[in-house]
């Protein structure tokens, strides 16, 4: 018999409206969260931590993942500050070590975490999504942000296209467009100004694809020995969506990239989150052979579906429809569980969360952080349990 997924549910903490209480419904077992308002950089401590735990496990939950300890900008651009930070972010594994919590999830993206310029796509049902709409950024980028050099980086009919979307929207939709593209972390409200923006983006005016990953290799040469020793599981996000935008790098993207990671530090406690709907935004990502591949490194699991759509856009599908084989998924999983079974690992109940939904019936009536609604990923999560069930019955 190949053991069970532990199922989960993000949380964003105590002002999030999808309660504790609507999560124990959802039959998660486990708890994905963070310490949102301790700015990046600083030092959880542990009795923040603590604190936060015990909120968790007073609701009947396991304090399963971390996401995120997010890494600061002057380590990802090599910038003075960035040993001060590194040993932060050490200290802050240790707290977390000390309270038992022992995966950490976290990204490597420059400025923007994942971005989408539609967080209200009405579907044919009326049940509402995220998307990313490739025209819509590009008009961003050309002529409302007016980054130098963006129109080099269109194609003359990618310009077109983004000129025709820009005319078709109302002052409204556009105001729109920028608070959606301009969404500072998850877990907060806080929208970046233009100007803002334009000041991060300076701030990697030096930093090229090569730099971000050798800076990259710098903070996981440094970071993990130490969570080896605390027994942490540093699990990176990939980048979302898969591909450059407002020209900054991307470097966890593609398979190649995610070798690259492991092979930066290699150790049990340098591993992956093998997120579906991130990578699935890339035609060229063979999700179920990632699995095949990479499966070892996997700490943590995100299971959604995106449907790509021919200009590079794409919008969150149900879990199981869209452009991802999740059956072909989730038996890879199984494969990946079993092998670690039979080798003795200590770790073939793997995390796994349906990773954002869609706004379905009562979600309307709640104002939850976008994708992450109560019913949707309810939903979400009990198609991907009986897939689950599915899959490893038939393997038996
Ligand atoms: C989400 C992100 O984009 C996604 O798939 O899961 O919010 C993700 O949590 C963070 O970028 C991870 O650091
Ligand atoms: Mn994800």
């Amino acid at each position: 018999m190949i053991t069970n997924l532990e199922q989960t549910f993000r949380w964003y903490g105590p002002n999030d409206a999808a309660t504790l209480q609507a999560i124990s419904h959802t039959g998660a077992t486990g708890i994905v969260n963070a310490l949102h308002y301790i700015p990046t950089g600083e030092v959880w401590s542990l009795d923040e931590i603590k604190k936060r735990k015990d909120i968790i496990e007073a609701a009947g939950f396991r304090w399963s993942v971390v996401e995120s300890v997010n890494v600061h900008d002057t380590i990802k651009t090599a910038a003075a500050g960035r040993d001060q930070h590194i040993k932060n972010y050490i200290e802050t594994l240790k707290n977390l070590s000390a309270a038992g919590v022992k995966t950490v999830c976290y990204n490597f993206m420059p400025v923007l975490d994942w971005t989408r310029t539609d967080i209200d796509y009405r579907l044919q049902n009326g049940a509402s999504a995220l998307r990313f709409h490739a025209p819509a950024l590009a008009a961003f980028d050309l002529y409302i942000l007016e980054r130098p050099g963006a129109f080099d980086e269109f194609t003359p009919a990618q310009q077109q296209a983004a000129k025709a979307y820009l005319d078709s929207i109302t002052a409204e939709e556009k105001q729109q467009l920028i608070k959606n593209v301009m969404a500072g972390l998850p877990g907060t409200k806080d929208v970046l100004t233009i100007d803002q923006f334009k000041e991060f983006l300076k701030r990697y005016e030096n930093t090229d694809a090569v730099s971000l990953k050798a800076n990259m290799a710098y903070f996981l040469q440094a970071i993990i020995p130490d969570a080896e020793k605390l027994g942490i599981k540093m699990c990176v996000h990939p980048d979302d969506p898969p591909f450059p935008i407002f020209g900054l790098p991307r470097i966890v993207s593609t398979e190649k990239d995610l070798n690259d990671v492991v092979n930066a530090a290699p150790s049990p406690s340098n591993g992956i989150t093998f997120c579906t709907g991130s990578l699935g935004a890339r035609g060229d990502n063979d999700l179920p052979g990632i699995v095949e591949r990479l499966g070892q490194h996997f700490h943590f699991l995100h299971l959604r579906n995106v449907k790509r759509e021919a200009d590079g856009s794409f919008y969150e599908d149900n879990h199981l429809e869209g452009s991802t084989d999740m059956f072909a998924v989730m038996k890879a999983i199984a494969l990946e569980q079993k092998k670690r079974q039979d080798a003795g690992r200590d770790d073939a109940v793997i995390p796994m969360r349906p990773d954002h939904g869609h706004k379905l019936l009562d979600d309307f009536n709640h104002d939850t952080f976008p994708g992450y609604s109560v019913i949707g990923r309810l939903k979400g999560l009990a198609e991907l349990r009986g897939l689950e069930l599915g899959v490893k019955r038939s393997l038996l």
